[in-house]
């Protein structure tokens, strides 16, 4: 399991932060363990999805990856 923490803009609220968590933990093999505004820190399972399935995930969800 890789650890990583993905800076995203458009968060705002708690709200923001349910949908970003959502959104990753969607994924199979990934697995949020801090969602905080501004930011996330996943891991998740290399042989399963790359960073960049994260980050369009996140994306797709209406917020922008830094
Ligand atoms: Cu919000």
């Amino acid at each position: 399991m890789t650890e990583i923490i993905i800076k995203i803009e458009g968060m705002s609220c708690m709200h923001c932060v349910g949908r970003v968590r959502g959104a990753v933990e969607a994924l199979t093999g990934v697995q949020a363990l801090d969602v905080q505004i501004g930011q996330v820190k996943v891991t998740f399972d290399e042989s399963k999805l790359k960073k960049g399935d994260i980050e369009k995930a996140i994306t797709a969800a209406g917020y922008k990856v830094m």
